[in-house]
């Protein structure tokens, strides 16, 4: 039996890593939650039960949890996928940015240094790493040049982990990861905050329409409020990106790859392509901040999307691109999911979700007359 450590449970890519490794009957996953007064769950409920799955409670801040929970479970694999990971927000609290991202990789390596010293080591970096970069698409071999305090964060991560593997002798590799998103996608990120509004809007106005008909009053709904459109990312799916991360986990050697997928798609484009799963086709009209995304489709022009300058960034990163060839190479990483078919399972998702949000709502309305 495996003992797998697993931080960052309750997020998207520790809640996909549990259910990835629950596949295997010989994995047993001790999955790490820090104490919160509401804790959800939600990513969380297809394995919660799972015999081979216990919570446990820790905290990146705290060394003493990380160590006893070290020292007691005694794992093979300690994955650690928890950070403040919200680049827009580490401007506004770059301290506990770096208390988590970086001190908390310190107090992990710590912990199996001094417990555990076989136990292999995961740390979560990220493209942002790269930032203000010199080329595209960016390979290891790219200088760090973050812009942000969390990608500072995450280089800072970076060397430390070198520092112990060479230091001391430890398997602990970092894995730099492009954006990864899905259904279990937090929704202050640019795609899932996309999805969920196509969603809304789709429901809103199919009901209105089907009700109405189309040359009835319009639907009343808010349109989607984004910052920099321009900026472009190198999307993948969170769970191609899991099993990447276990093949560095596993190799005979620790050594540091970066999971992408070799594309790069502008915030515009997944507005793009997210309204056309819902059937909206639309175009963009006006200029700078008062740029709208409008219907073309029937008689109300609805605006879909207008811009909100509260979202842009002190500084921005205008393009991440990564060359995933290395992994594909030598780890044998095959990811399966293409930018298509992510915005698709994401925008279907967001619409049944949204139906289910709205069911619960009605039901529990209370009957007039
Ligand atoms: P999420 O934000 O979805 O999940 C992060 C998790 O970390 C949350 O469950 C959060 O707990 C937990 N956490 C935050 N602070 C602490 C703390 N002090 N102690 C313990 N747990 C804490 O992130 P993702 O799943 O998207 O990303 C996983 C990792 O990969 C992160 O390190 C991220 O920086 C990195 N990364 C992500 C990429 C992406 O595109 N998704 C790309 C590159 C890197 P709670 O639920 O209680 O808030
Ligand atoms: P990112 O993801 O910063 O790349 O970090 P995010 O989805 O937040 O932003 C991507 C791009 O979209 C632009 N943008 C907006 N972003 C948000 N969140 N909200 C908006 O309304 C909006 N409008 C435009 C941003 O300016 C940016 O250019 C993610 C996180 O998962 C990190 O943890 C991870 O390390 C990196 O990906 C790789």
């Amino acid at each position: 039996m495996k003992k797998i450590l697993v931080t960052g449970v309750l997020g998207q890519d520790g809640a996909n890593m549990c259910e990835f490794l629950l596949k295997d009957p010989n994995n047993r996953i001790f999955g790490m939650v820090r104490r919160v007064s509401n804790p959800n769950y939600i990513n969380c409920e297809g394995f919660l039960d799972h015999p081979n799955f216990q919570i446990c409670y820790g905290d990146l801040t705290d060394e003493l949890s990380l160590a006893k929970l070290v020292r007691e479970i005694q794992p093979d694999y300690f994955i650690n996928f928890a950070a403040n990971s919200y680049v827009a927000c580490s401007w506004d609290m770059p301290l506990h940015v770096f208390d988590v991202n970086t001190s908390g990789v310190i107090r992990c390596l710590e912990a199996i240094k001094n417990f555990q010293p076989n136990c292999r080591f995961y740390s979560a970096g990220s493209s942002e790493e790269f930032g203000n970069v010199n080329y595209s698409p960016q390979d290891m071999n790219h200088p760090m040049k973050p812009r942000s305090p969390y990608g500072a964060s995450k280089c800072a991560a970076h060397h430390i982990v070198k520092v112990y593997r060479e230091s001391y002798d430890m398997f602990a590799v970092h894995g730099v990861l492009f954006n990864h998103e899905g259904t279990k996608r937090g929704e202050e990120f640019v795609t899932r905050k996309i999805t969920k509004g196509v969603a809304k809007i789709y429901n809103r106005i199919k009901c209105v329409d089907n009700w109405r008909g189309r040359h009835g009053e319009p639907a009343k709904f808010d349109a989607i409020e984004l910052g920099n459109l321009d900026s472009k990312r190198d999307w993948s799916d969170s769970e191609d990106f899991v099993e990447g991360v276990w093949l560095m986990l596993n190799q005979d050697e620790p050594k540091d790859y970066l999971l992408a997928s070799g594309e790069a798609h502008s915030i515009r484009e997944f507005v793009e392509k997210a309204f056309e799963v819902a059937d909206f086709h639309g175009h963009w009209d006006g200029e700078g901040e008062s740029e709208k995304y409008i219907d073309s489709g029937g008689p109300h022009k609805y605006t879909l999307v207008k811009i909100n300058p509260d979202f842009y960034r002190p500084a921005e990163v205008d393009i991440l691109l990564g060359d995933p060839k290395k992994a594909i190479e030598e780890l044998g990483w095959k990811p399966k999911n293409s930018f298509d078919s992510l915005v698709r399972k994401m925008v279907q998702w967001d619409i049944e979700l949204d139906r289910e949000k709205n069911r619960a709502k009605k039901a529990t309305e209370p009957r007039m007359g």
